[in-house]
């Protein structure tokens, strides 16, 4: 008989990476939103896959940049303590974009946050260049920073994600399974909601809008003829970001909300009944409570 394994896998790098298209393949579900956008996800996601007889669980976290705000504070804190706490840290760049300043501070701040630790690379979106350029940024990659292993992959596509996994999976400590075997995610269906509201908002607005804003789920009530009913604020900061997401005619928001309901009817085969509400809170983001209801810590924010 075969031994059990299990443990945690960090996936870190810039925004728009693709850690959380990666995570959501790996599981084989959506259960982490993904944007064209950068600074996408906001806090640790967990996703949980099987590979043989190993119990995999992916951390999807923020992407690490030079942050801002308190937000963005909390955002990269979340990222680099998701680093911490794993048995394995993946870090993805993208093939296209090679060495940034922003991988470069990324190295920087690695090897003292995984020491001991197994880091592999992933060099993601290999769609998007041709072999030669591959093997020079494998080459460069691997001479700043001393890597474990190197996978090409596109997260999109699936290309090498099977090789990754099973690299992972035997990378992993032997021990007894983290979750029930049927459980996919390690979040709660308001949370999950909340998200492909803020996912379908993100699509649609622009510039500095889609940072400006948070989602959540107020209210969530299973109804008798089996179909769902659930209220969401939606917090922004100034009056005219809400005729913005309004939209001329309320388009906008009937755009979001359809889209959001198709979605999420279809994550749990029931009908749903969605109600939007936008509310102006000028300083949402000084609010502890919008950051638990994220799933960050306030005070990770502090300057
Ligand atoms: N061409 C190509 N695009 C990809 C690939 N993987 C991800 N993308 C795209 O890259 C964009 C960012 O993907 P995400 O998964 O949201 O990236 P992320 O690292 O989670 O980003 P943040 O949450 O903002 O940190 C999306 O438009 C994806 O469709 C890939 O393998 N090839
Ligand atoms: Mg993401």
């Amino acid at each position: 008989m075969t031994e059990k394994r299990a443990g945690f896998v960090a996936l870190i790098g810039e925004p728009n990476a693709g850690k959380s298209t990666l995570l959501n393949q790996m599981v084989g579900a959506k259960v982490s939103i993904v944007t064209h956008k950068v600074q996408t996800t906001r806090a640790r996601i967990r996703g949980v896959a099987i590979e043989g007889d190993t119990q995999l669980v992916f951390v999807d976290t923020p992407g690490i940049f030079r942050p801002r705000r308190r937000l963005d504070r909390a955002m990269v804190t979340a990222a680099w303590s998701g680093a911490a706490d794993a048995d394995i840290v993946v870090l993805l760049v993208e093939a296209h974009r090679g060495v940034t300043e922003g991988v470069e501070a990324i190295l920087d701040g690695l090897a003292e946050r995984t020491r001991g630790r197994k880091v592999a690379l992933a060099i993601n979106k290999i769609d998007r260049v041709e072999s030669p350029v591959l093997l020079a940024l494998t080459q460069k990659m691997n001479d700043l920073f001393d890597f474990t292993e190197t996978f090409l992959i596109s997260a999109e596509k699936g290309h090498g994600v099977q090789d990754l996994r099973r690299w992972l999976a035997g990378e992993l400590p032997t021990g007894e399974w983290l979750y029930p075997e049927d459980q996919i995610a390690d979040a709660s269906l308001r949370s999950i909601a909340a998200e492909l509201t803020r996912e379908k908002l993100t699509l649609r607005l622009h510039q500095e809008l889609p940072y400006q804003l948070t989602v959540e789920t107020e209210a969530w009530e299973e109804r008798r003829d089996g179909s769902v009913k659930v209220d969401q604020i939606i917090y922004v900061m100034r009056d005219g970001h809400k005729g913005i997401l309004l939209g001329h005619k309320g388009e906008t928001i009937k755009g979001v909300s359809k889209a959001a309901r198709a979605e999420l009817s279809e994550l749990l085969g029931q009908k749903v009944h969605l109600f939007l509400q936008i509310k102006v809170r000028p300083k949402w983001l000084e609010d502890k409570e919008r950051y638990s209801e994220m799933g960050l810590n306030f005070n990770d924010g502090n300057e």
